[in-house]
């Protein structure tokens, strides 16, 4: 049986991306895991244009909230060509029954307990509607299929350490999509970080930890770190910012190769904090928190986001002088989305705030999908296209890019120019954030007649 994994995307930026530094790991992980006797392909829409006249049998589709109404497009035109579909993924784990009136079968939650599963009902035409996926221990999970990435991706080692995450930001699905946390072997680890046949250095010099926080377990990352320090490559994670009080752990990091660090600092509201339940970010600390990591050379990225209930216009655009105040290297601008499986979206469906007339398109982190507390959801827009302007400016970019070189390591100061440089040249040339109040109309027309967007899903009662 010939199968294509299909990880969907849609252009979050008006003319496109037009550089792809990391791929996901997802479709190549599912690809690992996917039994030998079967013939894989991997797409990744972001890069790729998917070939709805393929020779597989089965299709299956991996794809976030944002990402739907393209999935079930792509699903649609392929059972029309007498396809077994089946989808996986975030969105599809909170909104089975939508995924399939769409799809022959839908896999909830993880797919390692139930992949051979369905592939082996696939091949034998008695696919079931779904497929319960239970977390598992991660031990002895293969290595992803990097031979199936194409070459447009600028760095290809991408592994996961971890899944899940201690905290319970309310406005994150991690808790619900992977309760408590767990960690594969440290040999499994390091057997894949070795196993290296990529043509050009970078590709085997830089490792992307795509884990949901990969410091949460201390002694099993000092472990871990330790283990990689003879390995010298360079790494990036995703991680909490209480680590800035763990010098044990910044030097392993730093001796290890760490070079960048993505913290979700999300605001400078101490209201809003509360209300986002972070309670591992104090204002007060951010500028000392990153000051430790840049002590040790390493690059802080930081996610930041705009429309919580505490946020005006004005502080929302005033973001972009704090985060360089704060020492940030390279800032990630996003707007407040509620996605189902999390507190802010109970509290935001109770409280009546929820967006019907916007479709799963406006889910993709830059647009706006409920009524702010503070302003209308235009204003809530406008404000962060000019936050997100004014980071990006030529002026913003230039100074985070020479503080950088004074302090940081050779592989953060290469990533803190590379970024600012690639999103500071999207702002000179007016690439912004999609604004799908206007792109709206094109994509329900993409999507065709009988795919929903999301209110006509409630109505049906299936929220
Ligand atoms: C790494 C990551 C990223 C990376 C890589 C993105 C990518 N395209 O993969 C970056 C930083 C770029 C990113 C960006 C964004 N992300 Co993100 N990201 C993650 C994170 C932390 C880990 C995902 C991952 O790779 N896990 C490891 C792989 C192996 O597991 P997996 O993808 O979960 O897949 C498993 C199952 O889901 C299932 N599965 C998945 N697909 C399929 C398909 C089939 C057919 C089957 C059978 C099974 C299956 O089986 C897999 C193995 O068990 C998740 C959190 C999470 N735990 O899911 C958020 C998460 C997926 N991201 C999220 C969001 C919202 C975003 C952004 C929109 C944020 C923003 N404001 O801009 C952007 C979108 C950008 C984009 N280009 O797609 C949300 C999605 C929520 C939703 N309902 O859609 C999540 C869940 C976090 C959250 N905030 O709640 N993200
Ligand atoms: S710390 Fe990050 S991964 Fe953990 S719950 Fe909060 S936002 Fe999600």
């Amino acid at each position: 049986m010939k199968i294509d994994i299909i990880v969907v995307y849609v252009q979050r930026y008006e003319r496109g991306h037009e550089m792809d530094f990391v791929p996901p790991i997802t479709g190549i992980h599912l690809a690992g895991i996917t039994p030998a006797q079967y013939d894989v392909r991997v797409i990744h829409q972001q890069v790729e244009p998917v070939d709805l006249d393929s020779d597989a049998d089965l299709i299956a589709l991996s794809f976030f909230s944002g990402f739907a109404l393209e999935a079930y497009r792509l699903a649609q035109a392929f059972k029309a060509r007498g396809k077994m579909v089946v989808a996986g993924g975030p969105h599809v784990t909170f909104w089975p029954e939508e995924a399939l009136r769409y799809c022959d079968a839908v896999v909830t939650g993880e797919a390692e307990s139930v992949w051979a599963e369905l592939l082996a009902d696939a091949e034998r035409g008695a696919l079931r509607p779904v497929y319960e996926g239970v977390p598992q221990p991660l031990d002895g999970l293969p290595s992803p299929r990097y031979d199936l990435l194409p070459d447009r991706f600028f760095i290809k080692k991408v592994i996961q350490a971890t899944r899940g995450c201690p905290f319970t930001c309310s406005f994150c699905t991690v808790p619900s999509l992977s309760p408590g946390f767990r960690v594969r072997p440290i040999d499994d680890i390091l057997r894949q970080i070795t196993t290296d046949d990529f043509p050009h250095w970078w590709q085997r010099k830089v490792i992307w930890f795509w884990d949901d926080n990969l410091t949460a377990k201390r002694a099993y990352i000092k472990d871990l770190l330790r283990a990689m320090i003879p390995l010298k490559r360079w790494w990036l994670t995703q991680a909490s910012l209480d680590i800035a009080k763990d010098e044990e752990l910044l030097d392993l990091m730093e001796q290890s190769g760490c070079i960048g660090v993505f913290f979700g600092i999300e605001t400078f509201g101490e209201e809003s904090l509360k209300d986002a339940h972070k309670r591992q970010n104090k204002v007060q600390h951010y500028h000392e928190a990153v000051a430790a990591l840049h002590r040790h050379g390493i690059a802080v990225m930081a996610g930041f986001i705009a429309g919580f209930d505490g946020d005006s216009p004005q502080a929302i655009v005033e973001m972009a002088d704090r985060l360089y105040e704060i020492g940030i290297d390279v800032p990630f601008l996003s707007v407040l989305t509620p996605f189902k499986g999390t507190p802010l979206y109970d509290k935001m469906v109770e409280e009546g705030r929820m967006l019907d007339d916007r479709d799963w398109a406006f889910y993709n982190g830059y647009n706006v999908t409920f009524q702010p507390k503070q302003m209308s959801p235009e204003a809530l827009l406008d404000a962060h296209r000019a936050l997100w302007k004014r980071a990006f400016s030529f002026w913003h970019s230039a100074r985070r890019i020479l503080r950088s070189a004074l302090r940081l390591r050779l592989g953060a100061l290469c990533l803190v120019i590379a970024m600012n440089g690639f999103y500071c040249a999207k702002r000179l040339r007016g690439n912004t954030p999609v604004d799908m109040r206007r792109w709206a109309a094109r994509s329900v027309a993409l999507a065709g007649e009988s795919t929903s967007p999301r209110s006509e899903v409630v109505e049906q009662g299936l929220d």
